[in-house]
């Protein structure tokens, strides 16, 4: 009897131990820090060295941009190896372009402070409808299912694409809330945020907003240390070749570029 109960403890003790186990390796693995990494650059093309970047996105083998700023906002169809523009869209001038996705062939395109979409055709770019938003248009992409829509603060909106009307909101976060989320991209799962003013892109977990991975772009355009305004803005990714592509304001070049892991015990 005395024996049974020595094994019996035994037992109970490695239920506990792996119990205790468990809970810290499961608590670690929430409380992970983010993978960090930095970029080659494969491959650079020509960008039209006036495209105020807001929208990048990549469809049936052509780039399609979306620009900015008052009076001079476009949406754009673009060859990526030369650079040049084969289709354009001019926005009334009270417009302020900012993000673009594709989804089931149309194009939808947000404006900054008007609080309002535009949805195009996207073969002639004829603007099919217009839906409202209560927020500042920054950028946009979608996950298959949903649009996902940032508005420069923390905060990614899940919205129907069919009604435009918000699902459900996700605070981004790393320790503490990442602000000034801008042009966006859906890669495997991911979304992809350009953060304004840095030259970081989080990688971001659509579910729980965690940033899962930061991607450090210092180094990659000199462009952004002549006139500040040209900031990294447009992520565009091809996913037949697995492409990553990343332009900016103004910028006079568009980078095909693989990241590169550099946390070492990851
Ligand atoms: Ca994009």
């Amino acid at each position: 009897m005395k024996k049974q109960q020595q094994i019996a403890t035994i037992l109970i003790t490695i239920v506990i131990i792996i119990g205790i186990t468990i809970f810290i390796l499961s608590n670690n693995s929430s409380q992970q820090t983010p993978i960090n990494y930095t970029y080659e650059i494969v491959k650079t093309y020509p960008h039209d060295p006036e495209a105020f970047t807001q929208g990048l996105e990549f469809n049936s083998g052509f780039l399609f941009e979306s620009t900015g700023l008052f009076e001079e906002s476009s949406l754009r169809k673009v060859i990526l190896e030369t650079g040049e523009v084969i289709k354009s869209k001019t926005l009334p001038d009270q417009y302020f372009g900012e993000g673009i996705t594709i989804f089931n062939n149309k194009i939808i395109q947000l404006t900054w402070i008007s609080n309002k979409g535009f949805v195009y055709n996207m073969d002639s770019f004829e603007v099919i409808s217009e839906f409202s938003y209560p927020t500042q248009g920054w950028g946009i992409t979608n996950d298959g299912s949903n649009l996902i829509m940032s508005d420069g603060s923390s905060t990614l909106y899940f919205l129907d694409p069919n009604t435009y009307e918000k699902i459900k909101e996700v605070t981004v976060i790393d320790q503490n809330p990442v602000s000034n989320l801008n042009e966006l991209e859906f890669i495997q799962g991911q979304i992809y945020a350009n953060i304004f003013q840095q030259h970081k892109i989080a990688i971001i977990n659509p579910q729980s907003g965690k940033v899962e991975g930061w991607v450090d772009l210092t180094g990659i355009n000199e462009e952004t240390n002549v006139d500040p305004n040209k900031v990294l803005n447009g992520i565009a990714y091809d996913k037949e070749t697995d492409r990553l592509f990343i332009t900016g304001k103004k910028w006079s070049k568009l980078y095909h570029i693989n990241l590169v892991k550099l946390n070492k015990l990851q």
